[in-house]
């Protein structure tokens, strides 16, 4: 029989056991995406990064990033809301495009936002050549009635009341939704309680996912590999529609401002790890709910087709990077920068 390895010997295997550490590269080569479909990674650490997922910067000629900015809400407690859907090609990563099936020819669809107890009278149009629908997580009604599929050409009308605060998925639930889901089709509904929060930075991220073919159409744009859809392996993961835009073009702020983040998962698949580098969240309504907000907290969760509230300060001037702590996830793209401005240091116009 053999007999247990002391602690030290143990320690000793471990240790013997170890790989070598990979040998020191010098720095100053530049920081690069880690594209998914490099084999090995990049492990060169860069000079300036962000968490080391993507670099803090783009080059000028980079496109401008989707504002994240949550305009407020109108006043009107009747609010005229019309979505044209549509196909459109977007910009998803530096250098691709996508084909994309859009609310309003962007992905994610707009922004919207209401207040609790409002109505929202909504206009359904398709301009897309295929059947398309809409299902707001924010009402309540029967889906039979309302989240028909709108053919080409048509369009649907009907009313309903954001009786519920929250920050709410919307997206197309067409059948395969899976499908109309990864090609775009989602954006966020934010609805304000009754009594106001308290004033903040309001932002929006949507985290979604991208599955690439690999091979672009004749316009250049790629478009659905369903099989990487269906076994959960996407080339992107996204804030607002494209990797890594707010690492290229962070997001300012001032020192100890209240931020507030709407973050909206689209999925299709992979659950957000939420969490913002140098900062711990004041407070987290989990799935927007009013009721026990998690206070004082690091990651939270928020499920595919759900929703939470993060409020957050950072303290001092810096760059803090926000990611889903899945780190995969990150390396693909779901990684932003906030920027804690020095005092006197003003926002470019
Ligand atoms: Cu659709």
């Amino acid at each position: 029989m053999s007999r247990p390895l002391s602690l030290g010997a143990a320690l000793a295997l471990v240790l013997a056991c170890r790989p070598s550490p990979p040998e020191a590269r010098p720095p100053e080569r530049p920081a690069t995406v880690v594209s998914s479909s490099q084999e090995e990674p990049d492990t060169t650490p860069p000079a300036d990064i962000s968490h080391g997922e993507a670099p803090i910067g783009g080059p000028a000629a980079e496109l401008a990033p989707r504002l994240a900015r949550l305009e407020p809400a109108e006043r009107a407690r009747l609010h005229h809301i019309r979505l044209e859907m549509k196909h459109a090609s977007v910009a998803i990563a530096p250098g691709v495009t996508y084909a994309a099936w859009t609310f309003g020819g962007t992905v994610p669809g707009p922004f919207l936002h209401v207040r609790q107890g409002d109505t929202v009278d909504f206009t359904l149009v398709n301009g897309a050549n295929i059947p398309h629908s809409m299902d707001f997580h924010a009402a309540e009604i029967a889906p039979s009635k309302y989240y028909t599929n709108v053919m080409p050409g048509d369009s649907l009308h009907y009313r309903f009341v954001a009786r519920v605060p929250g920050a709410f998925m919307y997206h197309c639930g067409t059948a395969p939704v899976a499908m109309h889901i990864a090609n775009g089709m989602y954006g966020a509904l934010v609805v304000d309680p009754a009594t106001p929060r308290p004033k903040a930075k309001e932002l929006v991220l949507v985290q979604s996912e991208f599955y690439l073919t690999g091979k672009a159409d004749q316009d250049g744009n790629q478009s659905l590999d369903w099989q990487k859809l269906l076994g959960q392996a996407p080339d992107h993961i996204v804030f607002n529609g494209r990797a890594s835009q707010y690492a290229s073009h962070p997001i300012e702020a001032r020192p100890n401002e209240l931020i507030r983040i709407y973050l909206v998962n689209a999925g299709p698949n992979r659950i957000s790890s939420f969490h913002v580098v140098g900062g711990i969240f004041e407070r987290v309504f989990e799935d927007g709910s009013q009721t026990n907000p998690l206070i004082g907290v690091q990651t939270v969760n928020v499920p595919v087709g759900g929703g939470a509230i993060f409020e957050v300060r950072l303290r001092e001037p810096g760059d803090y990077p926000f990611v889903t702590h899945a780190f995969a996830d990150a390396t693909k793209g779901a990684v932003g920068v906030l920027r804690a401005l020095a005092p006197g240091v003003s926002s470019p116009p």
